[in-house]
């Protein structure tokens, strides 16, 4: 059974399920969605946010979801480890990574493309909010290739958010860089931006983003 995903290129959430399925080696038909227009993601899945995986007969939206159900029937090679309170730890850091990181670079977008962005933050302070808690991803991967665990999953998660490192964050820029390397393993043809446009490719990841570790938000 093929797996199709509704996707706007180069956005956080289908990434992490490009990287997975890369990560993984599975083939996924990617539809790129046009942001102005969520209408087939709607007739799709019934909601209008992307990344929504077709597969088996089922439609899954919400990238946590879609990552656990390709590891549940995709379980080789592991996202998450075995040993059960090593894979708690990592999803316990996955839920805080959503929940709590993530509102910077989601508020710095409000910022930069809401027509009232809050004025209780600016750009500024959340931009230097994100700098400085860069420090605690360098932290997390001292003496270690991955985040939390040897287990891929929290850093394919997280990794995106966290580009952007510097010659300050060596562990950082070290551990996209492995990434890279497993994506590019696994994400060789680029696909098609034409929207509505379907492609086939490994993890789907455009050639620029798989070499350069991703770009904007
Ligand atoms: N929790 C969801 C969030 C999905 C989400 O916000 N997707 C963005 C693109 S990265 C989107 O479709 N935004 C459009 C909107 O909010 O209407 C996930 O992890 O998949």
């Amino acid at each position: 059974m093929p797996l199709r995903c509704f996707r706007i290129p180069f956005s956080t959430n289908g990434e992490r399920v490009a990287l997975a399925a890369g990560h993984k080696g599975l083939e996924i038909e990617w539809i790129d969605v046009d942001p102005d227009d969520r209408s087939p993601v709607v007739a799709a899945s019934g909601q209008p946010r992307v990344p929504v995986l077709e597969a088996d007969g089922m439609v899954l939206f919400d990238s946590p979801r879609i990552l656990e159900w390709l590891e549940e029937r995709y379980p080789t090679p592991a996202l998450l480890p075995a040993d059960p309170s090593r894979r708690a730890e990592v999803r316990t850091f996955v839920d805080w990574f959503n929940r709590v990181w993530k509102r910077l670079p989601n508020e710095l977008e409000g910022q930069l493309v809401d027509a009232e962005p809050d004025p209780t933050t600016s750009v500024d302070a959340l931009s230097a909010e994100m700098r400085a808690a860069i420090g605690l991803f360098e932290a997390l991967l001292e003496g270690r290739d991955y985040l939390l665990w040897s287990s891929t999953s929290a850093s394919l998660r997280t990794r995106r958010s966290t580009d952007g490192s510097s010659a300050s964050t060596p562990a950082v820029a070290a551990s996209l860089a492995r990434c890279r390397t497993t994506s590019a393993r696994t994400a060789r043809s680029a696909p098609s931006t034409s929207t509505p446009a379907r492609a086939s490719a490994r993890t789907g990841l455009p050639a620029t983003a798989a070499a350069s570790g991703f770009s904007s938000s």
